[in-house]
């Protein structure tokens, strides 16, 4: 028999990173989706097989994080060795917008997953999708000891969950992990978070469409790393002998001015000709340096990434590019090919990269 993962909201970054890889262990993949009235699953297409196709291993059901509903009948029907808590509302500057819905499906939705589990009896263990924002105004470096200061109602919600977590695990003997991780961002990334919309706008310019970019706060620091090798890590969290927090993050911190710089340098450009602030992008109150101190992920989960700063810029440049029918550079495709064997980007499958990845942190 497979090994059964429940994924909630496997249709974001993670959640399609994560099944992808979940798919080449050989796991039984469930996720959950919301309902929506266009197509929500385009990070998912490329795995996607008839429910009815022998050998299928990747199915999907409708649910949403404000309602336990579906996650306690699913966790009824299917049973899952392994749940990836990763449904959010992810943006910090919306969190602002809807501090009270973002309480709702960031912060409690994490109790209505682990009550769900409790409940059921079935024994299971759970990753929960904790942050480095709930350090907020703590200063670098971050770690799993470090105070929290969450600056915005999305980090105060996730820790709420985050503590739920805990409490679960001290209170019931659940097995229930926090992986608090730090940015991390792939061809796959949401477009209105900065590195996704920075790494578009340089392929829309380089094309011609546009001449301008419109950012928020150019000098706060983060410490940007690449998905899928954090997904990676998620999974090695559920393979510990008991349940334990880690932070993952790269190390380096740069800030979105660096950010900018490295990107549109890349493609030849000078971002200072491109960039203008607008103040609508800025938020009331911001978290200024995040840089993770991953050195307890080193030790005990052998995990490390590979992918640095400026090679994540290239990745994305190159995917956005080749996603508007440009040439890609090349850079950012040739490392990944000659690093971590073939690589396809968007469209299909990046389980060889995993793979690669993982190799390379033994
Ligand atoms: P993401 O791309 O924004 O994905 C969020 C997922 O949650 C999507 O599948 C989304 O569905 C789903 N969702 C939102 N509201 C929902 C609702 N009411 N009911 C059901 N599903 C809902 O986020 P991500 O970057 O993959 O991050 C995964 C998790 O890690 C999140 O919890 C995030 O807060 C956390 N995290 C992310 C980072 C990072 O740098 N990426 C760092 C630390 C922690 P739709 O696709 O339909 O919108
Ligand atoms: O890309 P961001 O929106 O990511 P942020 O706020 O760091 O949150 C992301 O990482 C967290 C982990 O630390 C996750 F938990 C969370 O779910 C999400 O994935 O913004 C990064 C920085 C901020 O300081 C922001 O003020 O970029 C700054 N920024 C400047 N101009 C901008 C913009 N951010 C966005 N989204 N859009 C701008 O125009």
């Amino acid at each position: 028999m497979p090994r059964r993962a429940l994924i909630t909201s496997i249709t974001g970054q993670d959640g399609s990173y994560l099944a992808e890889l979940l798919l080449a262990k050989g796991y039984e993949v469930h996720g959950i989706i919301r309902r929506a009235s266009s197509f929500n699953t385009g990070r998912l297409e490329h795995l996607y097989h008839d429910p009815h196709d022998a050998g299928a291993r990747l199915f999907l059901h409708y649910g949403d994080l404000g309602c336990d509903e579906q996650l306690t009948s699913l966790i009824y029907s299917v049973r899952p060795e392994e749940i990836y808590h990763l449904g959010a509302q992810s943006h910090v500057k919306v969190s602002f917008e809807l501090p009270q819905y973002t309480g709702e499906i960031t912060g409690l939705a994490s109790l209505r997953v682990l009550e769900a589990v409790r409940r059921s009896g079935i024994r299971c263990r759970v990753y929960q999708a904790s942050s480095s924002e709930m350090f907020g105004g703590t200063p670098p470096l971050q770690n799993e000891e470090s105070v929290f200061h969450p600056r915005s109602p999305y980090g105060v919600a996730k820790l709420y969950g985050y503590w739920m977590a805990r409490s679960y695990r001290e209170a019931y003997g659940m097995f229930v992990a926090n992986g608090i991780l730090f940015n991390h961002e792939s061809p796959r990334r949401g477009p209105t978070f900065v590195t996704r919309k920075v790494t578009r706008a340089v392929a829309e310019i380089v094309a011609g469409r546009r001449q301008k970019l419109y950012l928020g706060n150019l000098e706060a620091r983060r410490d940007w790393g690449y998905a899928p090798e954090y997904v990676e890590g998620m999974w090695r969290m559920l393979q510990q002998e008991s349940a334990e927090d880690f932070v993952l993050g790269t190390g380096e911190a740069h800030s979105v001015r660096e950010m900018c710089e490295a990107a549109f340098a890349y493609a030849g450009l000078d971002w200072r000709e491109h960039v203008e602030v607008d103040p609508q992008y800025r938020r009331p109150a911001e978290v200024d340096w995040l840089c993770a101190d991953a050195s307890k992920a080193r030790r005990e989960l052998c995990w490390s990434p590979a992918i640095a700063f400026r090679e994540l810029l290239q990745i994305m440049v190159d995917a956005d590019l080749e996603s508007i029918g440009l040439r890609p550079l090349g850079a950012g495709q040739r490392l990944l090919e000659r690093g971590f064997a073939p690589w396809h980007r968007w469209q299909s499958s990046v389980s060889a990269v995993l793979a690669a990845a993982s190799s390379a942190a033994h």
